[in-house]
């Protein structure tokens, strides 16, 4: 059974970079995903700023489901966290951002205001787990395409300085998983989102669980996306296919005629296209975890 531990040498050395650079900076802006905001929690990223002030964004909110975006923005401000829901790719919450980029660096900028100094730029640290869009992010704020970006983990390879006119810095970061995650259902959450390189994953074994989740919380979404009936679902009782959701991947390769050699079902391409919409987007917007 693989439990999706995923922690190469370059994130070692890129939490190093982020501890030497943690006393320069105000504040950490810290991305997580909001398909998954807790599993997409680094605690070493929590450890790191936990005498600096916080803002967390729930970014990628248009992939996830609206009113569980809701219920976590709840349940962080209950924890006495700032926090808002993020979607990077679109224009109009700038102004949103830098209002509680400076709400959260208040206490120092009336400290700074005492001593005399005025307009000193807000220094923040991106962090997050890799993939989050700490770059889109950066980039969004900034109005430039200052750092680069990709829809896979590892593109950011080291640090960025990137400055916004006079009043903000912000430091993007490669992104960190850690050593050890408390369960299985964390790698697990991380490795469907996208956060480890899926070259070290099972992707049959992966898709079966997004499978077994939609099943659960989304029961409509595979028979509207791939037309799999009751009877392809029901496939396993039948001929004691292993899981039900073996007889949906099956479903799944029938009606996109995805075949392999043998005219078989090729389950192994339903499987990557079902992670692949899921990842996306197209299967609507989904959460993976609640509060
Ligand atoms: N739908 C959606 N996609 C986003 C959003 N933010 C970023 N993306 C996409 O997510 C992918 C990863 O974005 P990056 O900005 O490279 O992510 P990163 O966190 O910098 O990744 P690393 O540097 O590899 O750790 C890209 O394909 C982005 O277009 C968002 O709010 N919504
Ligand atoms: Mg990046």
């Amino acid at each position: 059974m693989n439990n999706y531990q995923w922690y190469p040498g370059h994130m070692t050395k890129a939490m190093r970079m982020m501890q030497e650079n943690i006393s320069l900076v105000d504040m950490i802006i810290e991305l997580t995903d909001a398909r998954i905001p807790m599993s997409g929690r680094n605690p070493d990223i929590d450890k790191l700023g936990k005498n600096k002030s916080r803002l967390i964004l729930l970014n990628k909110s248009d992939l996830a489901d609206p009113s569980v975006n809701k219920a976590w923005v709840e349940y962080f401000t209950s924890q006495g966290a700032l926090v808002m829901e993020m979607n990077s790719k679109q224009q109009n919450q700038v102004k949103q951002v830098l209002d509680l980029v400076t709400e959260s660096c208040k206490e120092k900028i009336e400290k700074d205001r005492k001593k005399g100094i005025v307009n000193r730029p807000i220094r923040a640290m991106v962090a997050g787990i890799p993939n989050v869009g700490k770059s889109t992010f950066i980039n969004r704020i900034s109005g430039k395409a200052a750092a680069k970006t990709g829809n896979k983990p590892g593109v950011t390879k080291g640090k960025q300085w990137i400055m916004l006119g006079k009043n903000l810095q912000l430091l993007d970061t490669p992104g960190v998983l850690w050593p050890k995650f408390e369960d299985e259902t964390v790698g697990l959450n991380l490795a469907l989102i996208g956060s480890m390189n899926d070259e070290n994953l099972d992707k049959g074994e992966l898709a079966a669980s997004l499978i077994g989740l939609l099943e659960k919380w989304y029961p409509d979404t595979i028979s509207e996306k791939y037309g799999v009936t009751e009877e392809q679902k029901l496939l396993y009782e039948r001929e004691q296919y292993e899981t039900p959701a073996s007889s949906i991947l099956t479903g799944i390769a029938e009606n996109r005629k995805l075949i392999k050699q043998g005219a078989k079902p090729d389950i192994d391409r339903a499987a990557m296209l079902i992670l692949d919409d899921f990842r996306n987007g197209r299967l609507g917007r989904i959460s993976l975890e609640r509060p």
